[in-house]
């Protein structure tokens, strides 16, 4: 067994606590998860004297064997050389990379544990073989990790490990299990460097059919997300605005077909508006903000919009809920993270969002967008409002371009100019009126609007999301032109009119109000 040609796809990390290993044989358990399609193992046993680690771990190297799979001790260099298996692996408290190096000599495979750009230099720089990367997820099944780091944490190691040309291997570890793994992997190779695997402890040692868990989780890793055909491809973006604006009458002409199901989690002050916008422009509204109802919802063809408007422990659940439920048959989902960044508790339910599930596209203000940006931003957040700061608008284009690079996605930043991008080009939309920031729940409705795009039109959701923005901003320049509308109030109806008539006037072929798009 080479040292390059090591597979790390699917990589067992045991565990001998009763929590997890119950009163099951770690032994019966590992073989029946090489039996399933495990690549990799690691001996992991915290507890037990040095006399019951070397005889286990020579148990178990000796079915490693037969797979032709190759075992590392967790921690114990003296075990693994005792047992004369393939490596170590090493946490950041363990010994250091050098010296596990010296004593195992530059046959033997090292793996280090690293959390942060430091640690992941230093292994680097140490020698190691690979990098188990985490903690991913919060897992009960590691008790004081460092840093809970998400896929975002992830991606940031797996950049600077593109950057600086790296070759060494990577898994990533925490929390990953059948729910998550074809996403996490999927997420994972966004600037050239991809992931080789992940590691598991409790998916596979607590499972029920360790076997069938490993077969089923081996598949998952190589497989595409069931989302990952949805995703904006270079071609759709590669093409000229006015080619994207030629497409918008063929949208909205979808939605008016479909009537797609537009199903808003949604605060409690949009509701109503909400659901009235849908209906205006053609879709289906239903306003369901509990999450067990999101696995019947999801399969009816539509959209779901988060919004994260009035956020709560038991809504933030309902949310990760409904957001897997869609993710599962590849329904668009739109994340509107209201308000993120202004409060600790806001921040945290953005990033559980953001690392719970796949995002077709994220929107929000400069503040709600800059505050979705990997590691957090350092914009200060005053509130819902957007900020005004003095970004440089050339800076904040990189950043959402980089933003929906790596999460696939498209992102839309809205202001008085509206940037969308799907990672190669950013699109501004120039229309909209200041009526729109003088009522409540616009932002939202917008959310709600390209709910109904992407849903009817899921085969190219930029120019869906382009046309949510068109169809909006135009019917509120021309609601706010309208003799009968004397001010914010008066508005409202008027907003809601125009909406309508731009569906009608789309479907019978009509498309003078498009000629306003700028
Ligand atoms: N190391 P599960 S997290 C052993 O972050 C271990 O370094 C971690 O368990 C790290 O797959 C972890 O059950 C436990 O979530 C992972
Ligand atoms: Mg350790």
């Amino acid at each position: 067994m080479g040292k390059s040609n090591i597979d790390y796809s699917l990589y067992l990390v045991t565990d001998s606590t009763p929590a997890i290993l119950g009163d099951k044989d770690i032994c019966e358990v590992v073989e029946a998860a090489l039996r399933g399609g495990v690549t990799c193992v690691q001996y992991r046993d915290k507890t037990s004297d040095t006399g019951l680690l070397v005889q286990t771990a020579r148990k178990l190297h000796a079915i490693t064997q037969k797979f032709n799979i190759p075992l590392f001790i967790n921690d114990r260099i003296d075990v693994a050389l005792a047992v004369g298996c393939e490596g170590v692996h090493i946490g950041q408290d363990d010994l250091d990379v050098e010296s596990a190096r010296k004593l195992l000599g530059h046959d033997k495979i090292i793996g280090v544990t690293v959390s942060n750009a430091e640690e992941t230099a230093a292994a680097c720089i140490g020698g190691a073989d690979y990098l188990g990367i985490g903690t991913v997820f919060a897992t009960p099944t590691k008790e004081n990790t460092k840093s809970i780091i998400g896929v975002d944490g992830l991606q940031q190691i797996l950049l600077q490990l593109a950057q600086a040309k790296s070759t060494v291997k990577t898994v990533c570890i925490g929390g990953i299990n059948a729910s998550n793994t074809s996403r996490v992997v999927w997420q994972s190779t966004a600037h050239g460097k991809s992931l080789d695997g992940v590691a598991i402890v409790s998916a596979i040692m607590a499972a029920a059919d360790p076997e069938a868990s490993a077969h089923e989780l081996s598949e998952l890793v190589k497989a595409p997300p069931t989302f990952a055909k949805g995703v904006v491809t270079a071609d759709q973006q590669d093409r000229s605005p006015q080619q994207l604006v030629n497409l918008i009458p063929e949208v909205i002409q979808a939605v008016a077909k479909w009537k797609p199901l537009s199903h808003n989690m949604t605060n409690l002050v949009v509701q109503n508006f909400a659901a009235n916008v849908a209906l205006c422009v053609g879709a289906s509204p239903i306003m369901a903000n509990y999450g067990e109802e999101a696995k019947d919802l999801s399969k009816l063809g539509g959209a779901l919009v988060i919004n994260m408007g009035t956020v709560t422990p038991e809504g933030l659940d309902n949310y990760s809920k409904a957001l897997k439920e869609y993710n599962a048959v590849g329904g668009p989902v739109v994340f509107d993270p209201v308000g993120a960044g202004a409060t600790a508790v806001r921040r945290a339910a953005t990033k559980t969002i953001l690392g719970g599930g796949y995002i077709d596209v994220l929107k929000g203000n400069r503040s709600e967008i800059l505050s979705c940006l990997p590691g957090g931003s350092t914009v200060q957040q005053r509130g819902v409002d957007s900020a005004d700061g003095d970004v440089n608008i050339r800076e904040l284009a990189l950043a959402i371009k980089e933003l929906a690079t790596l999460r696939k996605n498209t992102v839309v930043m809205t202001g008085k100019t509206d940037y969308v991008t799907a990672g190669r080009h950013v699109f501004t939309v120039n229309n909209g009126h200041e009526y729109l920031g003088a009522v409540t729940g616009t932002g939202c409705c917008l959310g709600t609007t390209i709910s109904a795009m992407v849903a009817a039109y899921p085969r190219d959701k930029l120019a869906a999301t382009i046309a949510g923005l068109l169809h909006y901003n135009i019917a509120a320049e021309m609601a706010a032109e309208r003799s009968d509308v004397k001010g914010p109030g008066t508005f409202v109806p008027a907003f809601l009119d125009e909406l309508y008539n731009i569906r009608v006037a789309t479907t019978k072929g009509d498309l003078g109000w498009l000629e306003r798009a700028k």
